[in-house]
C-alpha cells in the first residue's frame, strides 16, 4: 500500500507491518508495532540509528535498536515486576493516523489508545501520539493525554540507539557537572566529571534537561541530541558481558552503539483529566 509517493507499507519480515520511506532527502523505516523508528538515514549519510542484526521483529516483543518508545513507565514497573520493563507502548500495534511529505522529508503520525491489553496492565484511559519527522534531522514528539476521569502518572523515554563506529573511542559531551545515578549499581548521586566515556557498562540516569553531543571519532561523525519536556538523560552502553548475555545482541555490539535517551524518570509527570505532556527529541548530524 503506498501512502504518499515516498512511503509504502510493507511486511518485513512477513506479518510485521513497516512503513518504508524512500525520499530524495532521507530514507527510513518505522514499524507499526510500538510506533518504532527502526532506521533513519539522511541522504548521503550512513544509517544513524543502531539496529542489532539479531533483533526480533515479532508482535508483542521489543526491538533491539532504533528508537523504542518507553511508556507509561521507564525501567522495571515500580510496583509489579511481572509487568514488562519500559511499559507496554513499544510492544503493541499503533495505528497510522496520517502520513505527509514535502520536499524536505516525511512526517508520520502514530496513535495509540487504551485497549484490553493495555488496561490489563495499566487501568487508565489515554491517548498517546508519536509524530516522527524524518529529514536531514530526526524529530520525535511523544504527546500523552489523559482521556480518563482521574489523574494518573507517567514516566518514559525515547530509548534511542545511536550507531557509532567504535564506542570505546566515543564520548558524550554536555553532561559535565550533572548529577547521575548508576541505575543498576548504586542509588548514590555522583557528579559527572568531564565527558562520558565507555570503558565498562554505563547505565546512568542524568539529571539533565539540556542538549548533549555524541562524538564518534572512529566514524568521523558527531550527533547532537536536543530535547524538550524531559528532565532526565539516560546514557547506556551494555559493555562486553551484557552484550554477550543479551540474546538479541551480537557479542561485539557494545562497540557499535550508545543509547542516549530523552527520559522522564523521577519525579514522574502527573496528568489530570484532559491534561497533556509532550516529550520531544531532535537528532542532528555534524561532521566531526
Ligand atoms: O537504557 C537503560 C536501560 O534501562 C538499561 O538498564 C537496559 O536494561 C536497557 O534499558 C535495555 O532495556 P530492555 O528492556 O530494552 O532490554
Amino acid at each position: 500500500m503506498t501512502l504518499t509517493p515516498s512511503v509504502s507499507l510493507v511486511e518485513d519480515p512477513q506479518g510485521y507491518p513497516v512503513l518504508d520511506i524512500r525520499h530524495r532527502s532521507v530514507s527510513g523505516r518505522a514499524a507499526l508495532n510500538g510506533a518504532h523508528v527502526l532506521q533513519w538515514t539522511p541522504e548521503g549519510e550512513r544509517p544513524v540509528l543502531y539496529m542489532s542484526p539479531d533483533a526480533l521483529f515479532e508482535a508483542g516483543k521489543p526491538v533491539r535498536g532504533g528508537v523504542p518508545v518507553c511508556w507509561p513507565w521507564f525501567g522495571p514497573h515500580p510496583g509489579n515486576p511481572t509487568l514488562p520493563a519500559h511499559g507496554f507502548a513499544r510492544l503493541v500495534p499503533w495505528t497510522v493516523d496520517a502520513v505527509t511529505e514535502d520536499s524536505s522529508g516525511v512526517t508520520l503520525h502514530f496513535l495509540l489508545r487504551e485497549s484490553e491489553t493495555t488496561l490489563n496492565c495499566w487501568p487508565h484511559r489515554f491517548e498517546l501520539r508519536l509524530e516522527v519527522r524524518l529529514g536531514k534531522e530526526l524529530d520525535l514528539v511523544l504527546q500523552a493525554r489523559n482521556t480518563g476521569e482521574t489523574p494518573w502518572e507517567m514516566s518514559g523515554a525515547l530509548h534511542t540507539y545511536l550507531g557509532v563506529e567504535d564506542a570505546r573511542m566515543a564520548q558524550v559531551l554536555g553532561l559535565e557537572e550533572s548529577h547521575y545515578v548508576e541505575s543498576r549499581l548504586s542509588p548514590r548521586r555522583v557528579i559527572q566529571e568531564g565527558p562520558v566515556v565507555f570503558d565498562r557498562e554505563v547505565d546512568r540516569n542524568y539529571e539533565s534537561a539540556g542538549a548533549v553531543t555524541l562524538v564518534d571519532p572512529a566514524g568521523g561523525r558527531t550527533l547532537v541530541v536536543t530535547k524538550n519536556g524531559s528532565g532526565s538523560t539516560v546514557v547506556w552502553n551494555p559493555w562486553i558481558e551484557k552484550s554477550i548475555r543479551l540474546p538479541d545482541l551480537p557479542d561485539d555490539a557494545y562497540s557499535r552503539f550508545v543509547c542516549v535517551e530523552a527520559a522522564i524518570t523521577a519525579p514522574a509527570v502527573v496528568l489530570p483529566p484532559g491534561g497533556t505532556h509532550a516529550l520531544s527529541q531532535r537528532l542532528s548530524l555534524r561532521s566531526a
